[in-house]
């Protein structure tokens, strides 16, 4: 019979072997040619999800991908970013410092969110229950709260995820528990806001509830952190710009001032 080679790898998203490289099936030729109605949000959903999402899901994957792609140069990763370019690293080397912030704080609480905000709503939790079963959890509730936006700040781009589910989405019953959630968060402090990184978490499970995946698939795309993948595609568009603009600029190496560090050092006990 037939004798099979084993194969180190195997691939299910794209193949190269034809005339042409194929994206879930698709050529890149229609994806990529104008007028054939191929957007970035349908390339993000052939490969990362191997299915063609309807245009009011692609469109939501895309608000996303702009609505994080920057938030000016002091969060956190834009500031290695700049300090590793300034260091005179290359793109990629600076990109990376940039990414590697990304986590449970800074723009990487959004499989965090979806993750706890769907337990507590697939488990009947009220909006008091899962505030006191975090708190004992002694975690922070990823996705609430934020170092400048709050009550008084509201952050206009979680108003603008809102805004396009509540015209688009055909239902958004964990975004409805999340913001129940805000209420009671806020009204302890009022930072404790559902954060651009909450509502995209929370809303990509309602629109992969809406397209019809199950419980068991959006909790795999959730513990494999599909959902920071946005956050760290669309940041990179915001990353890359402020390492350019360090190269444009010429700027000097960084090295912090002195007077914004509290040296506290005290000689060594010798045992
Ligand atoms: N407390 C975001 O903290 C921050 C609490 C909480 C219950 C919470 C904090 C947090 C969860 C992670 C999260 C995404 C670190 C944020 C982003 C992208 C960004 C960034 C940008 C961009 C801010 C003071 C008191 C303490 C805490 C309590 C705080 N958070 N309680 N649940 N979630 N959130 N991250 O203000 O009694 O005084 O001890 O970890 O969702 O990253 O623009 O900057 O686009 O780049 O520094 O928007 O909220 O406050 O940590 O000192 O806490 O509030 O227990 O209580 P803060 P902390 P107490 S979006």
């Amino acid at each position: 019979g037939k004798i099979r080679k084993p194969r180190n790898f195997v691939c299910t998203i794209s193949d190269d072997r034809g005339e042409e490289a194929v994206y879930a099936g698709i050529p890149i030729s229609q994806v990529a040619t104008p007028d054939t109605g191929y957007s970035i949000g349908d390339v993000i959903s052939l490969l990362w999800f191997k299915k063609r999402y309807p245009k009011w899901a692609t469109d939501f994957i895309e608000t996303v991908i702009k609505t994080v792609a920057d938030h000016g140069p002091a969060v956190s990763g834009a500031h290695n970013a700049k300090v590793t370019a300034r260091a005179g690293k290359s793109v990629v080397e600076s990109l990376v410092t940039g990414l590697l912030t990304i986590g449970p704080r800074f723009g990487g609480a959004i499989d965090g969110a979806a993750k706890y905000f769907k337990y507590a709503h697939d488990n009947n939790m009220s909006p008091k229950e899962f505030v006191n079963y975090m708190k004992k959890q002694g975690i922070p509730i990823p996705g609430i709260g934020h170092r400048i936006k709050s009550v008084r700040n509201p952050d206009k781009r979680v108003e603008g995820l809102k805004k396009y589910a509540a015209e688009y989405f055909p239902a958004t019953p964990l975004l409805d528990f999340a913001l129940e959630v805000e209420k009671e968060t806020t009204s302890k402090k009022e930072n404790l806001i559902l954060n651009v990184d909450g509502t995209i978490g929370i809303l990509m499970v309602d629109m992969w509830r809406a397209l019809g995946y199950t419980d068991k698939e959006i909790n795999e795309f959730i513990e494999s952190g599909t959902l920071n993948a946005f956050f760290i595609l669309g940041r990179s568009i915001g990353f890359i710009g402020h390492i350019l603009d360090e190269k444009r600029l010429g700027m000097p190496m960084y090295r912090h001032p002195w007077d914004d560090i509290l040296y506290q050092v005290e000689k060594a006990e010798e045992i």
